[in-house]
């Protein structure tokens, strides 16, 4: 399905998916719900189902469509909000978020019904997993794309480094990975934690790069996206877009108290009233 989306309607979109992260995380109560990197990722993941994958959500597993991996799984909320919006799953599931009988737990699990494409969270994985899908396609003559988004903390696993490699000798230019680099992680600033150059790493592994200065702006990453996957460069492509982790909700934003946690009442009404007044 052609995707024609105006700018202003994927707008819309995220803002609503915003609020959508923010009614699933509460409704989880004491459980609690990785607020900010769903939030740092609203953009990207917008960008993606709103204007540039070919899907289709009355068919879902349509062959020719194109893939989506969230590798960072643990920010399934940005996922299950663009899988809401976009009608592969019904709106009022939304309160059943990390409910007992739910499929949407707190970690993406595999459903091809509702365009789960993979089950992740054990990071790394999903990537390695996005490369071996990259790879099958090239293998069957299929002509879609993979989509993966990581975490800059993510880039910290070993596995990223292998299958990464890995892609760059397969000449993998059918996969267009993110990073969602918001500079925090689970336990500190990623800079604090592994201090590395992500762009020269990614390019001395033989990974096209482009790096989006603000990845919470969606013109950029659009761009961005369309760039990488036109591109004739022949390898694997890497966006680098810079984030702000729990972008749009004053008290969340690069705060590594909101990497996960429980959200009270009190902060509910205020994300809510902040996202109203945006
Ligand atoms: C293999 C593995 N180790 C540890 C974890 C626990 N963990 C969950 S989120 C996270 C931090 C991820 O940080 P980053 O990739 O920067 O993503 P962000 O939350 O900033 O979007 C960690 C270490 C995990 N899910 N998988």
């Amino acid at each position: 399905m052609e995707n024609k989306n105006t700018v202003e309607f994927i707008q819309e979109k995220a803002a609503v998916m915003r609020r959508d992260v923010i009614e699933m995380g509460y409704v989880a109560g004491g459980r609690g719900a990785h607020f900010g990197p769903a939030l740092s990722s609203i953009e990207i993941v917008a960008s993606l189902f709103f204007k540039v994958m070919n899907h289709d959500p009355k068919e879902p597993t349509m062959p020719e469509r194109d893939r989506f991996v969230q590798s960072k799984g643990h920010a399934c909320l940005s996922y299950y909000s663009a899988l809401i919006e976009s009608g592969y799953i019904d709106k009022e599931l939304m309160s059943t978020f990390k409910g007992d009988e739910s499929f949407l737990s707190g970690h993406p699990s595999r459903n091809m019904e509702h365009g789960i494409e993979i089950s992740s969270g054990s990071l790394g994985n999903g990537f390695a997993i996005a490369c071996g899908m990259a790879k099958a396609a090239k293998i069957k003559n299929e002509d879609h794309y993979v989509y993966c988004l990581v975490g800059d903390g993510e880039c910290n696993e070993g596995i990223i480094w292998e299958a990464a490699m890995n892609g760059a000798k397969n000449k993998l230019d059918n996969l267009v990975a993110i990073v969602d680099r918001n500079g925090v992680q689970l336990a500190g600033k990623t800079s604090d934690i592994m201090d590395v150059d992500l762009v020269a790493l990614w390019k001395a592994v033989g990974w096209e790069v482009e790096v989006v200065e603000d990845g919470n702006d969606l013109l950029l990453v659009i761009e961005a996206l369309e760039k990488m996957k036109n591109s004739k460069s022949g390898k694997p492509h890497m966006i680098i877009a810079n984030t702000t982790k729990g972008k749009g909700i004053s008290f969340m934003e690069g705060s590594l108290d909101w990497h996960a946690r429980a959200m009270d009442k009190e902060q509910y009404d205020q994300a809510v009233s902040e996202l109203e007044n945006a």
